[in-house]
This record gives structure tokens, sequence and C-alpha cells, in this order.
């Protein structure tokens, strides 16, 4: 096995050679090391190790500017960000989500007895479609969680007027659009509160982490109190509880991460491009676009595969793992075919057409700090040598 390390590699025996290190989808962002040490060191002389210390708070405060929104509350994950954030607004029953979203979006339902009730997507945008919502509210109905996929906003617009028609609440999973926009305004600003992901394989990541951005004082300070068991002073507990708290040292890490964003938004942005020129044309392959006109964190890059292409999606995908590109295909199959949903809600397959069409056409592709425009054009070749090879 070959690693590439220049564009004369390419050329080698006219066949593309292999990585001799894997890609992973989901490599972690890294900041500086020597601040994150810093960090380190300051911790370890304040013995102020977690429960909302200065770190956090610092964190918060920087999270909520950057997303121009009154309150980020952060938490130890984006799923206990989700439970929780679904608690304060007290969704009980029924609530409508997309079934092709990561499993923790109806696990953070099904965890507290709530039934999600899964709805299809835009078959272009991959997120909730309004219309398909419209058509699953029942009288048991509380709210609803849009999703952010890919970074790619949600129909704010369309799902609030939905639920300000039903007297629904509505939310957003915001695991995949840290720095992302809607029409101009930054996410962490639309529904009753929006739930960010700081996990390891994010843009933005505290090793884990999460957070619940929102503009609504009291929602605010219901989940501060609830990320803490409840507690409003010492000895003094008015409200259930968890443990849903932050540490310092994922605070530390969050902060040099920060400091490091615009070159990460700068690198994933280039690596969009360079795969929209090496892909887009090859027979039945697409770049899932962005809207230029907003603000996005190019956290993902979506390779979509027609049926006029000549190989199958997972063909490809077995062809690239072969060459140590760990491609991968989120969120297939979908959440309701996984268990418990699948044996919970047999028939929720019939309305969700678009879901398995998308599920089943799309490979997320590598990218993030450790790729460039000259690894890219070679996993390009790589791809496109595949769909010819056949
Ligand atoms: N909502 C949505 C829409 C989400 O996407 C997520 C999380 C959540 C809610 C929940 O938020 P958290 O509770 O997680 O904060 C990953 C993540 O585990 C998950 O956080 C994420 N979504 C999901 C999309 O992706 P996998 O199954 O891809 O993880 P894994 O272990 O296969 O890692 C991916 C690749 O990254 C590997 O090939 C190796 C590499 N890697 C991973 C880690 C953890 C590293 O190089 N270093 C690392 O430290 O789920």
């Amino acid at each position: 096995m070959k690693s590439i390390s220049s564009k004369a590699d390419l050329a080698i025996n006219g066949a593309a050679p292999a990585f001799s290190d894997k890609l992973h989808v989901g490599r972690p962002n890294m900041g500086d090391k020597a601040a994150f040490q810093k960090y380190v060191d300051q911790i370890f002389e304040s013995r102020w190790l977690s429960n909302n210390g200065p770190l956090v708070q610092d964190l918060e405060q920087r999270i909520a500017e950057h997303h121009q929104v009154k309150h980020c509350v952060a938490m130890c994950n984006g799923t206990i960000a989700l439970e929780i954030a679904i608690r304060a607004l007290e969704l009980s029953g029924e609530v409508i989500l997309p079934s092709y979203t990561f499993i923790a979006t109806a696990h953070a339902l099904h965890w507290q007895e709530i039934t999600p009730v899964f709805a299809d997507i835009d078959p272009v945008t991959h997120c909730l479609d309004p219309e398909a919502v419209r058509k699953m509210i029942t009288p048991k109905t509380t709210g609803i969680i849009g999703v952010h996929l890919w970074g790619h906003a949600a129909p704010v617009d369309e799902l609030q007027q939905i639920a300000d028609e039903h007297g629904l609440k509505l939310m957003f999973d915001a695991a995949h659009a840290f720095g992302c926009s809607y029409k101009g305004a930054m996410i962490g600003n639309f529904g009753e509160a929006e739930v960010l992901s700081f996990h390891a394989t994010k843009f933005f990541n505290t090793f884990e982490g999460g957070a619940v951005l929102t503009n609504n004082d009291e929602l605010a300070e219901k989940m501060r109190l609830m990320r803490n068991f409840g507690f409003a002073g010492m000895d003094k507990v008015i409200h259930p509880g968890t443990n849903g708290k932050m540490t310092e040292i994922h605070a530390a890490m969050g902060l040099v991460n920060l400091d490091n964003l615009n070159e990460v938004v700068h690198r994933n942005e280039e690596n969009y491009r360079a795969y929209q020129q090496g892909i887009n044309g090859l027979p039945g392959l697409s770049i899932y676009a962005f809207d230029e006109n907003e603000k996005n964190n190019f956290q993902y890059v979506v390779m979509e595969v027609g049926d006029d292409c000549p190989v199958s999606r997972d063909a490809i995908i077995e062809a690239l793992h072969a060459e140590n590109i760990l491609a991968r295909k989120y969120f297939w199959p979908g959440c309701h075919k996984m268990l418990p949903y699948r044996e919970l809600y047999p028939h929720a397959a019939l309305l969700l057409e678009n879901t398995k069409v998308v599920g089943e056409k799309v490979i997320v592709l590598p990218t993030g700090t450790e790729l460039n425009d000259i690894r890219i054009e070679l996993i390009s070749s790589i791809i496109a040598e595949i769909i010819s090879d056949r």
C-alpha cells in the first residue's frame, strides 16, 4: 500500500494507489495542543473540575455569541441535551420527527416513554417534508423535532406554521448545524430550542458534549436546573433533574477548538468544492449541494448514487473500504428499521418512501483537516475507477 503525498502519485501505473492510512468519516478536528495544556494546568491549580465551572461558563458565553442567541446551556452530550430539552418542553404522547436521522433523536423520545412518529423527508434536502408532517398529526401529538441534517436547515418557517396551527411545540436537533444559518439568521434562534452535539466526530468537539440553545429565559433556567439534579443552591432541590453537566476538561477542549473554527470551516469548504469538482459529472454520482446563501460548516460531504450509476451504492462503499477509504452509509436504514422501532411500528415504512430512497443512495465521504485537495483528487479518481471498472 502506498500513501499519497504528491500529485505525481496519481499517475502511478495509470491506476490510483491505495491509502496506507485509513481515511475515516468523523476524524476529530483538533485545536492547539499547547493551549489545551495551559487549560489543564489551570484546572489542576484551581481544582475546579465540574459543576458549572468557569471554563464551562466561558464556553457557553462564546457559543451563545457565535450563534447570536441568548442562552447556551452546555451538557455532557447531545443525547442528554435532547432528553433535557424534550422534558423541559413537557412533550408527551406523540412527537413527529424524521426517521432519516441519527438514532439518538428517536431514542431521546422513546427513553422518556414518548412515541416517536416518523415522517418522511424531502428527497432533495434530506430534511423533514412539511406536508408529510401534517399527515402524521393526531390528537396525541404534542411536538415536532426538525433535524438540520448535514447542517442544512430543516424547513423552519413551514414547520413553525404547522406547530402554530396545531398548538404544537417545535424544537430542532441541530447536532450537525453548529455555525450554520437559516435565511441569514444563525441556527439556535428557531423553534423553542435547538440542540447541538459536540461529539468527537462533529465539526466542533469537546471530546463528548452538547448544548441547548434558546432565547427563552424561563426554559434556559429550567434546563440549567434539570442538568444539575434540580439544585437551586446548597441543600435546595426545587425540580426533578438528572446529571447532564459538562466538565471543565471538556469545556477546555471546546475553548481550544473554538479558536480553530475558521480554519476548520475553510478546510471543509475547500474539501467540499474539491469533491464537487471531482465527482459531479461522473455517471450517476453527485455531491449533495449546500445553499450558497447560507452559512455552513461543510462538516459532511454527502455523495448520492443515482439509479443511472453503473455500480451500486454498496459496491462503491465496499471498493472504497478496500482502498482504506472508510466511507459511510449514514443514516441507513433509517430509525424505523432499527430496534425497538422496527417491532413497535412495523408499518412505519409505508409512509417513508423518500427516507428509503435517500437512505439507499447516500455515501458520506471523509473530510476535515486531515484531507486536502490532492487527497480528494485521488479519492475522486478512485471512485471514477470503481464505477468505470464494472
Ligand atoms: N442527533 C444527531 C443528528 C446526531 O448526528 C447525533 C450524533 C446526536 C443527535 C447525538 O449527539 P451525541 O450524544 O453523540 O453528542 C457518530 C457519533 O458517535 C455520533 O455522535 C454522531 N451523531 C454520529 C453521526 O456519528 P459513528 O457511528 O459514526 O461513530 P464511530 O465510532 O463509527 O466513529 C466514526 C469514525 O470516526 C470512525 O471511523 C473513527 C473516527 N473516530 C471516532 C472517534 C470517536 C476517531 O478518529 N476518533 C474518535 O475519537 O457515530
